[in-house]
């Protein structure tokens, strides 16, 4: 008898449901949307649908390898494991358990990130992050310091109810494109879509209000835009009496900020601003986001934005309130687990902290907090030694690959955990063998919060093994005490540590069908109270910098292809290589003399690149746009940092352009 097993798809923060039909023999017989899924309803996108495909590619990692001589041979998963487990030791003795870092973890699932920086903590240390560090830590941020939880506040299957849905900076048809059926249903409820992007993307030409922006340029536009409420009485005095704080100090600093000098300042016409600020004095109206947001004006772009949703009462009602659109399957996740600042579930690096750790771990955490990724690769003087990277192709997803292949050159141990060979694999000391989402079992965290169990369908090809059984391994043979290698085991343990994981149970996440979510199992959190402190959202008046172009002539903003995912270190196995053109205005390109298909020169502060150019409508003068999906943009992309939580620019990369 054929039997189905429920899956969660292995790219975005959607999490799709996957439903598996496989027969007597365990071969997959029917791969298909699982239709009783609460977010995705039986809905794939191509990357998802094709997602099977990587199951038969022959280029898999198949067994441990060990670099001898610039070479990597074979060597056995023992041998692989008390190498590196001796290697790590060696370091630890020499240079202190701080000179040991671990990365990675935004494909994994909750119970292995759970376990990776268990593993890092038993071993003395705290450097432990994730690619969340890459992507939406602003967004975590800034909803943290405002509202209380570091993710989204309601579930995307609210963007229907919403009278207003604005979308800033994302590109919903490309990067999250189930969403788009919620999209079309909320365009035949009449909701109205706002697009603020300064490109024309498929999600923009869906828009009813499409502005479009410098980038970087949003504090501006939204401190104007509550200036403007405020001054015409558009905004829920209520709401922000009762649970609101610090709107006189928020009120000081936008008072500054006006509709004219915004115009200016932004590019938008005034007419245009004026609309936004219009539609969005209603309820309820969602305010959601992607990274033209966090890898572009950052924490304080991002908190100039929720503070519109605070003026006007939207939040803790059903269509009202914010999300962000994650990336990884797992980032959310990630981001919540595996932070050098804090332990798991956000719990502050403290004596008392750590004490409630031990009781169930049976040892003490460190209690000096930990390296980010970004200080440890760029900071000359990280003393790291020795990396462990778990799914993470980073010399692909860093900006200024040349500084990040030059840290990995000099390190003295590298080892690199992945199902495929990769730019970051071809520098490790040890490559290891991982299984895929769909050979392996345990939960992961999508972009509204909901916690859903990834069941195994088959075996791992070859000696490729889970990355939760990995880490088993290596705890074992550092001799460490209560690390196990079951899932379930590992998912109870987590929901006794982390706070946050107690609304939901094991049983509640191993139901496909069940809506479960954290931090409270809601659609919506903070209908009552917000989860900061003091109960109530807070607002922050952040001021307006504008980028230091220091003398070049265009901004390079990188972003998605609906065809590929992230570094291409899966789809180019099933599809072929990718390049990038680099997308110019006509004018420009009328301007430099450039004719479409030409090759030119992208030129930055810290490196060049050479790419085809292709001419169009889409972009805004002054800026050239590249798919970062082609790693040979991050020699171009420099090391523009959020000031807060060091997130790179990647949207704001100052260039000229030269034809060759
Ligand atoms: N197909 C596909 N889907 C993916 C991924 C993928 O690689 N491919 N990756 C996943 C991951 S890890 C992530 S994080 C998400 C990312 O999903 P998105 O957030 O959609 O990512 P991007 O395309 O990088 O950037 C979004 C938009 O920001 C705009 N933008 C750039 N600068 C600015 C600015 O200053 N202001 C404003 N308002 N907009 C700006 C860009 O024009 C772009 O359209 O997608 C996930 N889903
Ligand atoms: N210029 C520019 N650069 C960017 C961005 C941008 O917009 N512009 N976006 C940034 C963002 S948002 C992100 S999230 C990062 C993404 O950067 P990365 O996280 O480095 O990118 P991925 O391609 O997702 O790489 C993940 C690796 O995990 C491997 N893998 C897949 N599944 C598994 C598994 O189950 N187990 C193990 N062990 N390995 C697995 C893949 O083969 C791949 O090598 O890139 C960042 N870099
Ligand atoms: S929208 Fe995201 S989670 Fe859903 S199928 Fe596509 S890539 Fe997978
Ligand atoms: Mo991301």
């Amino acid at each position: 008898m054929p039997r189905s097993v429920i899956t969660i798809c292995p790219y975005c923060g959607v999490g799709c449901g996957i439903e598996v039909t496989i027969d007597d023999a365990g071969r997959i017989i029917g791969f298909e949307g699982f239709k009783g899924h609460p977010v995705s309803h039986g809905h794939l996108c191509g990357k998802g649908a094709s997602s099977i495909k990587l199951l038969d590619t022959t280029d898999r990692l198949l067994y441990p390898m060990k670099r001898v001589n610039g070479e990597f041979v074979r060597v056995s998963w023992s041998e692989a494991i008390s190498e590196i487990v001796h290697k790590m030791k060696e370091i630890k003795e020499k240079y202190g358990p701080e000179a040991l870092a671990f990365y990675g973890g935004c494909r994994n699932t909750l119970e292995e990130v759970y376990l990776f920086q268990k593993l890092a903590r038993a071993l003395g240390t705290n450097n432990v992050d994730s690619c969340a560090r890459l992507c939406h830590d602003p967004s975590a941020k800034a909803l943290k310091d405002m509202l209380g939880y570091g993710g989204s506040a309601n579930s995307v299957n609210e963007i229907p109810k919403a009278k207003v849905v604005v979308i800033t900076g994302e590109s919903i048809t490309d990067s999250h494109p189930v969403l788009s059926q919620y999209l079309i249903e909320a365009k035949r409820n009449g909701t109205k879509i706002v697009v603020i992007d300064p490109r024309t993307t498929a999600t923009a030409k869906m828009a009813d209000l499409h502005l479009k922006p410098i980038p970087s340029t949003e504090v501006y536009l939204f401190n104007a835009v509550a200036n403007y409420l405020i001054n015409n009485e558009l905004i829920d005095r209520d709401f922000i009496v009762n649970r609101t704080e610090n709107f006189e100090e928020y009120v000081k600093v936008v008072s500054k900020y006006s509709i004219d000098d915004a115009e200016k300042i932004t590019g938008v016409p005034r007419d245009l601003i004026l609309k936004f600020a219009q539609l969005i004095a209603t309820k309820p109206v969602l305010f959601t986001w992607g990274l033209g947001m966090s890898e572009s004006s950052g924490v304080d772009g991002i908190k100039s934005y929720i503070a519109l949703a605070l003026l006007t009462g939207n939040m803790g009602i059903e269509g009202g309130g914010v999300i962000v659109y994650r990336g990884q399957t797992n980032v959310q996740g990630s981001g919540d687990f595996l932070k050098p600042d804090v332990f798991p579930g956000g719990l502050p690096i403290n004596e008392e902290n750590a004490k409630k750790l031990a009781e169930v771990w049976g040892f003490m955490p460190p209690t000096k907090p930990g390296l980010s990724l970004i200080d440890a690769v760029y900071n000359e003087n990280s003393g790291i030694r020795g990396m462990y990277l778990m799914g993470f192709n980073i010399v692909a997803s860093l900006p200024n690959r040349r500084r990040v292949e030059e840290f990995l050159s000099n390190l003295d141990l590298l080892v690199v955990q992945d199902i495929a060979m990769s730019e970051t694999a071809e520098f490790a000391h040890y490559v290891l063998p991982a299984a895929l989402w769909i050979e392996r079992e345990g939960s992961v965290l999508s972009l509204d919060r909901l916690v859903k169990w990834r069941h195994k369908v088959r075996d791992p090809p070859g000696e490729a093994r889970p990355d939760y059984e990995i880490i088993f391994e290596l705890a074992n043979a550092f001799g460490l005490k209560g690390f196990s290698n079951d899932p379930k085991a590992v998912f109870n343990e987590m929901r006794q540590v982390v706070p946050i994981m107690r609304s939901v149970t094991l049983e509640d996440v191993m139901d496909p069908t069940k809506d479960s979510r954290i931090p409270e199992n809601t659609p919506h959190l903070y209908s009552e109270r917000f989860l900061t402190p003091s109960g109530k959202a807070r607002f922050f008046g952040v001021e307006y910098r504008p980028v230091n172009t220091g003398g070049k002539k265009f901004i390079l903003v990188t972003g998605r292809s609906v065809l590929r995912y992230n570094t291409d270190n899966e789809i180019r196995r099933i599809s072929g290589k990718f390049e990038t053109s680099i997308t110019i205005n006509p004018e420009d390109a009328k301007a430099l003399g450039i004719r479409n298909g030409q090759l030119v020169k992208l030129v930055s502060n810290c490196g060049e690149g050479t790419f085809r150019a292709l001419i169009s409508n889409d972009v805004p003068r002054g800026v050239v746009f590249a798919y970062m999906h082609d790693s040979r943009i991050n020699y171009v992309v420099c090391t523009e940092f959020d000031p807060y939580v060091k997130t790179p620019r990647y949207k704001v990369t100052p260039v000229d352009i030269l034809p060759v």
